[in-house]
């Protein structure tokens, strides 16, 4: 009797189940064979790119710490934040990486301006994938989550199937990455992307290279550096 009251439901889900199945599958096959040259894989960072790290973690550290010293944004420079505080005071590295160990800190990050807008416009171009490629910090308690709850507040419930959560960005393959860290170093010596340096305050000093283009901010040319990948 019970057997015969579960089943029905059992084969709705099932169904249910197969609908979702293959509405999926339908969709990345139809990405896959609708091109009629070759796609474009874009690979977008997150912190410092589309989210304002460096500004979100200057307001809280400010306002956990307001007798402390603090590093404006015109002063940052090094990737890392933890060591330039810790550079000021040794006891500050810590103080700074409890700002971004603490619950809300990543969900309640500030969109860079235009970046939201753009990742938008570039996902729906003709021949295109955009995936936001990001590296999660290793206190994992709140950061990977609010990195979702992010994307899908700022871009949308569907772009979470197009989240890279990875340590390594150099095992992912893409045409280009646009990133904010100078260096990007990880198990594969010749990563199949090219980097493309976004402009943040801890970055912008660095003198220009023949060899990396940079992306001075999303107001600069965007779609002609995606163009340029294309031939
Ligand atoms: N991060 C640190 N220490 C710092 C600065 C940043 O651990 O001093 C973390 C926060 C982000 C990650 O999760 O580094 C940067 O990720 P990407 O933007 O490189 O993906
Ligand atoms: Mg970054």
């Amino acid at each position: 009797m019970k057997i015969m009251s579960i089943l029905p439901v059992t084969v709705r889900l099932l169904g249910r189940e197969r609908t979702l199945f293959h509405n999926q599958f339908n969709c990345i096959f139809a990405k896959m064979s609708s091109s009629s040259g070759k796609r474009l894989r874009v690979l977008v960072d997150m912190d410092g790119v589309i989210a304002d790290f460096e500004g979100g973690f200057l307001k809280k550290f400010r306002a956990r710490y307001p007798n402390e010293p603090y590093i404006t944004l015109e002063d940052r420079r090094g990737f890392w934040v933890s060591s330039q505080y810790g550079s000021l005071r040794s006891d500050l590295c810590e103080k700074a990486i409890s700002i971004w160990e603490s619950k809300d800190f990543f969900i309640e990050l500030e969109p860079i301006p235009g970046g939201v807008q753009a990742v938008k416009e570039m996902a729906k171009m003709e021949n295109t994938d955009v995936f936001i490629c990001t590296s999660p910090i290793k206190h994992y308690i709140h950061c990977p989550y609010e990195k979702y709850a992010w994307i899908d507040k700022h871009l949308g419930f569907d772009f979470l199937e197009q989240i890279i959560l990875t340590r390594d960005k150099t095992v992912v393959t893409g045409d280009i990455l646009i990133d904010d860290k100078p260096e990007l170093i990880g198990v594969e010596p010749n990563p199949s992307w090219e980097h493309v340096l976004f402009t943040a305050c801890h970055n912008k000093h660095i003198p220009p290279s023949f060899s990396r283009r940079r992306l001075l901010s999303w107001a600069d040319d965007w779609r002609g550096l995606l163009e340029s990948k294309r031939h």
